[in-house]
């Protein structure tokens, strides 16, 4: 397998993605310059990168799944969910302002988060992940690529920048026990930028139901052995299509279930 003999091509490659992000360049698509570029070689490239952020002293709390609406799918022309890694440092505590400094072009969008209370592993059906979380959390991820113009060509090279993780915030934490299966597919969000409509959605849109999304993260550690340990936080992937972050902004994601506001979170974007 390529993987193994390539691996001083991978190294350098989440090398170059480690560089971009820290010094806030882009860099082209991998799939450029990478000859027989696989999803397994994009998912290495991103451990690797993991790890040295560990190695830095970053720690991972979660995971984040992307490309598990249609409406995303549809933005950025991709059609396979993807997970990405989430390090404590990127988490941003709510209503405080988010400074832009070092990002490149951010995007935010409107997710469901959970809280997992046991170990996953392997194939599980949507009943066993709601018995597994103890916490659902209203969320709102910033997008950055350390590509050019955010584009990239392929699955394989948004997945090797980790999913274009570059930070979240969470709102409170809500028992599970406040939800059923089906209620968790009926949260509708409303997306404002300085207090106009930009999206609206269902949370039905991420693969029917959030918690078919945590299933497919599941399954996806499990193609390469890795667990999903309890206690971990996990971003369903967005509701809606993702908008652009600039300064100055003010951004609210009203989320609510049964007419009920369940969280209203806003963000005051802020330059340096
Ligand atoms: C990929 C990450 C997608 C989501 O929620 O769908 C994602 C991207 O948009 O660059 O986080
Ligand atoms: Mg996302």
């Amino acid at each position: 397998m390529s993987v193994q003999m390539d691996r001083e091509k991978l190294n350098q490659c989440a090398q170059a993605l480690f560089d971009a992000r820290v010094n806030s360049v882009t860099i082209p698509p991998l799939t450029k310059t990478f000859e027989n570029f696989t999803l397994e070689a994009a998912y290495e490239i991103q451990k690797i990168g993991i790890h040295t952020r560990l190695q830095a002293g970053e720690k991972i709390v979660g995971y984040k799944m992307g490309l598990t609406s249609k409406a995303k799918m549809e933005q950025m022309g991709l059609h396979t969910p993807i997970y990405g890694v989430l390090l404590d440092q990127t988490e941003h505590p709510r209503q405080t302002p988010f400074r832009l400094k070092g990002k490149i072009h951010p995007k935010i969008e409107p997710e469901i988060a959970f809280i997992t209370s046991k170990d996953l592993y392997g194939k599980i059906n949507v009943s066993e992940a709601f018995t597994a979380c103890s916490k659902v959390l209203m969320a709102l991820e910033i997008l950055d690529s350390r590509y050019h113009d955010f584009k990239y060509f392929t699955l394989h090279d948004v997945v090797a920048d980790n999913s274009s993780s570059s930070g979240f915030i969470l709102g409170e934490e809500i028992d599970i026990s406040r939800f059923s299966i089906d209620s968790l597919g009926k949260i509708s969000v409303t997306l404002k930028e300085n207090g106009e409509v930009r999206e609206k959605g269902e949370s039905s849109a991420v693969l029917g139901n959030p918690l078919q999304s945590l299933c497919e993260l599941v399954s996806l550690l499990a193609q390469s052995d890795t667990p999903l340990p309890a206690h971990s936080i996990v971003l369903t992937g967005a509701i809606t299509p993702a908008i652009a972050l600039k300064t100055g902004q003010t951004i609210t994601g009203d989320f609510f279930a049964s007419e009920k506001q369940l969280e209203k979170m806003i963000v005051h974007s802020i330059g340096s």
